[in-house]
């Protein structure tokens, strides 16, 4: 009787070891699933615009427990040509690139697409040939922004007979200043009080929007407003101002797009008269599309950023909180 235990005991012991290796043997050891890896082309480190949108980035895509390799082009559109081909060697899962021009893609788009990487536009939009060279874009409404600073300036001049302009604008064939002109002139162009009495380029830098100013002030200084395409433009065309003896905000009205800290604390002082709000902080948007993109999933052609004004008569404007960039 206690043989025959034993050696029922034994057996069932052999079968549960058998059914262990077996199931041991069939599942294979999965490694966790790669984190999708994306590419990322900015365009420069301009303005304070641009490296509150950079630092907002690289932490979106930590926030998204995404790879990110980020390359900066130092203001070269062949430098992200450069970086999109090395995200393409890299076999990247996702590029997303903020293009510092419109033109000239069209050939490294189609290398990303042959690779069958999906690229989306951040920041700024691009003109191809074929419009599926990129996925979508994510971004501003530049149109709009343009816009506002129309809308603000005619009801700031609804008493003025004539409106004298100064518009410093920014890279040129960038999609923010063709853009920004284009909406700026679309809510003035039927009232022939305004009058652009010069219009030049910046280039989004601080130091252009001081010589530009001082050039222009120079020739004259019978100018009722500057519309300026930045702020970091903005600010450097106010140290002209002032150094002429001019009353920034008073003796000339000053209408800037961008809301950076410096811009809003020059508004808060009185010597801006109106921001027109174009935020950076995109990163979570663009790294959710990225996640899409990455699963292969479609993804809305455009995504536009909520944006708001700031100006002279906002009664919350001591409340403004800290901008961030
Ligand atoms: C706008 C962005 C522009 C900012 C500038 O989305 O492309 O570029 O307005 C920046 O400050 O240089």
């Amino acid at each position: 009787m206690r043989r025959s235990i034993v050696i029922l005991l034994s057996v069932l012991l052999c079968l549960c070891l058998i059914i262990v290796l077996e199931s041991c043997a069939q599942k294979p050891v999965e490694s966790p699933p790669r984190k999708p890896i994306v590419g990322f082309s900015q365009l420069g480190s301009e303005s304070g615009w641009r490296v509150g949108n950079t630092r907002d980035i690289i932490a979106a895509a930590e926030r998204a427990d995404l790879q990110l390799m980020y390359l900066n082009a130092d203001q070269s559109q062949e430098n992200q040509i450069k970086a999109i081909r090395s995200f393409i060697a890299y076999q990247v899962d996702v590029i997303t690139l903020a293009p510092i021009v419109e033109d000239g893609w069209d050939t490294v788009l189609r290398e990303a697409k042959d690779a069958g990487i999906p690229l989306l536009l951040t920041d700024r939009a691009i003109s191809v040939s074929d419009e599926t060279l990129y996925a979508g874009f994510i971004g501003s409404d530049f149109l709009e922004e343009g816009r506002r600073a129309g809308r603000f300036l005619l009801e700031k001049t609804r008493d003025m007979k004539r409106v004298r302009i100064v518009e410093i604008s920014g890279t040129e064939n960038s999609t923010p200043a063709r853009e920004r002109a284009i909406g700026f002139r679309e809510v003035l162009d039927d009232d022939p009080r305004y009058e652009f009495i010069r219009s030049v380029n910046g280039d989004f830098l601080r130091s252009k929007g001081l010589e530009c100013m001082e050039n222009i002030l120079k020739e004259t200084t019978d100018i009722d407003v500057l519309y300026s395409h930045n702020d970091a433009m903005t600010l450097g065309a106010i140290e002209a101002i002032e150094a002429a003896g001019i009353a920034p905000g008073k003796d000339m009205i000053i209408i800037t797009v961008d809301g950076e800290q410096g811009a809003i604390d020059l508004l808060k002082q009185g010597k801006i008269n109106c921001v027109v709000e174009c935020t950076p902080i995109i990163g979570d948007t663009v790294m959710a599309l990225v996640k899409k993109l990455a699963a292969g999933e479609e993804i809305p052609r455009v995504t536009y950023s909520t944006e708001r004004v700031f100006t002279e008569w906002d009664e919350d404007l001591q409340s403004i909180p800290p901008r961030g960039y």
